[in-house]
C-alpha cells in the first residue's frame, strides 16, 4: 500500500533535504511513499503573514497561532485518503516506538504537524490532533527532526521498500534485543586490535551462539528493561549467565 505523508512545517526545506536519501529516497522514487511539506505561512492572511504571537498570561517565547496552522492541516488532509491521521510532534507527546511505527505502516496516510517556539495554542490540538508524539526526554528546537524520524521508521516497514534479506532480518529481530557487535576487514588494525577468533573460524553454530550471547549480554547490561517479560530458553539463559560471569565492559 502507498503511504502518503504531509508535513506541516515553517521549514519545508528541512523535509525536502532529508527525504531524498537512502531507504526513504528509494521508496519515493519507486512510488511506495509520497512526502510533501505544507507551510502555515502560506495560509497567514495578515500583511505580516504572522504565524506566532505572544502567550496569554505572559512569559518567554511565542506560541503558534491557531488559524494558519489549522488551515495548513486541513489543506494537507484534503490531499490524503480518507482515514488519514493527524499526528502532532511535541515534547508532551506519547513516546514514539517500533510498535507504533508498525501500526502506522497500515494507516495509508498521515499529517505530521511540527511545532516551533514554545509550542501550539492548546485549542489547535483539541480541534485537530488524533495523537501527539515525542521522541524522548531531550529538547529539540522543533518538531521537524521528529517528523523525519517517524517518516524514516514507518517507510522502511512498507512492503517492498527493503530487500528480502533486510526484511527477514528486521522481522527476526523486531526490537527485542540489542544487536551483537559487527566486524569487517582488516582482520588486524594498525593499533593491533583484532577480531574475535570465533568469527574467523567458519563454525556457523559457534558463531550463532556467540552472536546470541553478545546480544543477550549487551541487552542485559545496557537495557535490562528490554528483557523484562521475555522468557529465555535454556540455551539463552546459559549463554547470558556465562556472559555475566565475564569481565564488565566500560561505558
Ligand atoms: C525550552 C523550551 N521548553 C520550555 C520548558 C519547552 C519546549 C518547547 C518546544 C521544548 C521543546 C520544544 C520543541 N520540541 C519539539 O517540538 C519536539 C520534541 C522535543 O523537543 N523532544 C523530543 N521529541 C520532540 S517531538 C517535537
Amino acid at each position: 500500500m502507498m503511504m502518503q505523508f504531509r508535513v506541516v512545517t515553517l521549514f519545508p526545506e528541512m523535509v525536502a533535504a532529508a527525504v531524498g536519501h537512502g531507504v526513504c529516497g528509494r521508496a519515493l522514487e519507486r512510488g511506495l511513499a509520497g512526502v510533501a511539506a505544507v507551510n502555515p505561512r502560506d495560509f497567514a492572511e495578515d500583511p505580516h503573514r504572522s504565524v506566532d504571537d505572544r502567550p496569554y498570561g505572559g512569559g518567554p517565547g511565542m506560541v503558534l497561532k491557531v488559524a494558519p496552522v489549522q488551515k495548513a492541516i486541513r489543506a494537507a488532509r484534503e490531499q490524503l485518503p480518507a482515514g488519514a491521521r493527524v499526528v502532532f510532534l511535541g515534547p508532551q507527546g506519547r513516546r514514539f516506538d517500533q510498535a507504533l511505527a508498525r501500526e502506522m505502516a497500515g494507516w495509508g496516510g498521515m499529517v505530521l504537524v511540527c511545532g516551533r517556539y514554545e509550542g501550539f495554542d492548546e485549542r489547535l490540538l483539541e480541534a485537530e490532533a488524533d495523537c501527539e508524539l515525542s521522541l524522548g526526554d531531550f529538547v529539540l528546537s522543533g518538531g521537524e527532526v521528529a517528523a523525519l524520524a517517524v517518516i524514516d521508521a514507518v517507510t522502511r516497514l512498507l512492503p517492498g521498500v527493503l530487500g528480502d534479506e533486510e526484511s527477514a532480518q528486521a522481522d527476526s529481530f523486531s526490537g527485542e534485543l540489542l544487536d551483537h557487535p559487527h566486524y569487517t576487514r582488516p582482520e588486524v588494525l594498525e593499533d593491533g586490535r583484532g577480531v574475535p577468533a570465533v568469527l574467523l573460524g567458519g563454525n556457523h553454530e559457534a558463531i550463532r551462539r556467540w552472536r546470541l550471547q553478545q546480544a543477550l549480554g549487551r541487552t542485559s547490561r545496557r537495557r535490562p528493561e528490554l528483557l523484562q517479560g521475555r522468557v529465555l530458553t535454556a540455551e539463552e539463559q546459559q549463554l547470558l549467565d556465562e556472559y555475566l560471569a565475564g569481565p564488565v565492559e566500560t561505558e
